[in-house]
């Protein structure tokens, strides 16, 4: 071998290795990311086959504007040749995620031309009637689920290559020869997930309602378990590690794929960012990767607390030792922002992370942020105590107990007996929530503060289906089971009502088209953070299954 080419070999081998090597700053987390790939779950399969075809009817009573009717069963559709079809609508009976396929068949003469399909999905009714151009959303046009095909052969087997997430399929003749004619013969999906235990049924004293919210949320999670947690099967298809938080909780009642939960803490362990933050995203293909520089602080600090809730449910230290130095790690974040008058710096936090906590315009997120470092302080606690590390994390309680007396002299107004967040003293359920959480108020003030917010007509709604659970979760800490109870029936309850076959990422009963990226159809109808309500239904059956 020439001697330039030796060189070049080497120096191609050196390139691609560095590479592929992320900088890390923990030393193991290059190990973390193939550990990782070892638990990734191997999916189940299953065949599904539709129910029948149906047409999307306007109605001023149904969800978004529409509905699906049965028009017919499958036969006739499989027999009649397309081309004199043109344009159909099946039903899956359900919503899945995984790949799509077609038999389609000659009925007589040679093939001499390709088919061209257009092919469009949806989770809801609406998607298939609304039109998607002009596009006028703030995400990508390219998650909308709709794929123009080219069969070049027939009779031919088509399977679309993308993986989707839906119940109704629309296909769409767009182009075929006039000399010869065929038929779609059958059509179905292949669904996946990683979820395959089935979860004992409720108790007989449960309500028809509860019954139905907990299927429903079961299915939610079902969809979202892939090879990651994903945070939508339609959109994002990824991890984030809010989602994963809430996933990881109701999985615990439900599927106990544990193995999942391990694979993403691994995951996001390993895909930490050059100062050891977790980030709020990252992506499996077409290897690991992070959404780079995506600080999202209450995030980071919840991959703690999944942590913990992980190590408590599983009982593997040998994990949970592992990711310590992350967990700890995220410690760092709180430290750096609370002020020496154990406040957190809210302008500095804002400006420097994302603070999400809820899709809700104009949230002062200042009291949200404080509890739920109270809450991620008293949490890590936790499971440093249960790895015998407490004299590594000594200064948490401490820490604790002057955050939680600095918010309450800044923020707590003792005359309406609410939390008043920022400088506008705006009042919030977030705020409320997060307060009650991070144990800032005793179980008579919290009360008193969700009793009082509920009642005042000015406070700031939750915005989404992910603020509903800790809202939840605020009242049953406090002892309010009843509204618990009352707020999830009515809210979850609401998508059943609608026709939810999976619970949304965004939900108002008032506001059908809701949509944080001003175009419904993009919105995830099945969405992670939505799924938690078989959590409660199942953690707490002496106030929901009674
Ligand atoms: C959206 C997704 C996801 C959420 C982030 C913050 O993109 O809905 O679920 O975690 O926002």
């Amino acid at each position: 071998m020439k001697k330039e080419r030796i060189v070049y070999i080497l120096l191609f081998l050196l390139v691609t290795l560095t590479g592929s090597i992320a900088q890390n700053y923990y030393p193991e987390g290059n190990g973390w990311i193939t550990r990782s790939e070892q638990l990734k779950p191997k999916l189940n399969e299953d065949i599904i086959k539709p129910i029948g075809l149906v047409q999307m009817q306007a109605s001023k009573e149904a969800f978004q504007g529409w509905e699906a009717v049965e028009i017919s069963d499958l036969d006739s559709f499989y027999k009649t040749s397309f081309r004199q079809q043109k344009s159909i609508i099946v039903d899956f009976g359900d919503h899945y995620t995984g790949h799509f396929s077609m038999d389609i068949k000659p009925i007589f003469g040679t093939c001499d031309a390709p088919v061209r399909f257009k092919i469009t999905f949806g989770e809801v009714p609406a998607e298939l009637a609304t039109p998607f151009d002009p596009y006028k959303g703030d995400l990508s046009r390219a998650w909308l689920q709709d794929e123009v095909v080219t069969v070049m052969h027939i009779p031919s087997t088509f399977t679309l290559e993308r993986r989707i997430a839906g119940r109704y399929m629309k296909i769409e003749l767009l182009g075929a020869s006039q000399y010869f004619d065929f038929r779609i013969s059958e059509v179905r999906f292949n669904a996946t997930t990683s979820a395959q235990k089935v979860p004992e049924g409720l108790s007989a004293t449960a309500s028809k309602k509860i019954k139905a919210i907990d299927v429903i949320s079961q299915k939610t999670l079902k969809e979202c378990m892939q090879t990651v947690y994903e945070d939508g099967p339609k959109r994002d298809r990824r991890l984030w590690v809010g989602d994963m938080y809430l996933e990881s909780l109701a999985n615990q009642y439900t599927f106990q794929n544990h193995q999942l939960t391990q694979r993403c803490l691994y995951l996001l362990a390993g895909l930490s960012d050059d100062e050891g933050f977790v980030l709020g995203t990252v992506f499996e293909t077409p290897e690991p990767h992070a959404q780079a520089g995506q600080r999202l602080m209450d995030y980071s600090l919840l991959y703690n607390c999944t942590l913990k809730e992980y190590l408590l449910t599983t009982g593997d230290k040998e994990t949970a030792n592992d990711l310590w130095p992350v967990a700890k790690r995220q410690l760092d974040i709180i430290r750096e922002y609370v002020s020496d008058l154990r406040m957190v710096d809210y302008e500095k936090a804002n400006k420097e992370w994302w603070l999400f906590f809820d899709w809700k315009d104009g949230l002062n997120k200042e009291a949200g942020i404080q509890g739920l470092m109270m809450f991620a302080l008293n949490e890590t606690y936790e499971l440093a105590r249960q790895l015998s590390k407490q004299d590594e994390v000594s200064f948490i309680p401490a820490l604790v107990k002057k955050m939680k007396k600095a918010a309450l002299k800044k923020m707590y107004n003792k005359s309406t007996g609410m939390i008043e967040s920022g400088v506008d003293k705006q009042i919030s359920y977030a705020s409320q929530v997060w307060m009650i959480l991070g144990g800032a108020l005793s179980d008579t003030q919290g009360k008193k503060a969700l009793e009082n917010v509920m009642k005042s007509e000015d406070a700031l709604f939750p915005g989404g289906p992910y603020m509903y659970h800790y809202f939840i979760q605020a009242l049953i800490n406090v002892g309010m089971d009843n509204e618990a109870k009352k707020l999830l029936t009515d809210f979850w309850g609401g998508m059943v009502e609608k026709g939810a076959d999976t619970f949304w990422e965004v939900y108002s009963s008032t506001d059908d088209f809701l949509s944080p990226y001003h175009f419904y159809p993009v919105n995830s109808y099945c969405h992670a953070w939505s799924c938690t309500p078989t959590y409660f239904i199942r953690k707490y059956p002496e106030i929901f299954q009674k």
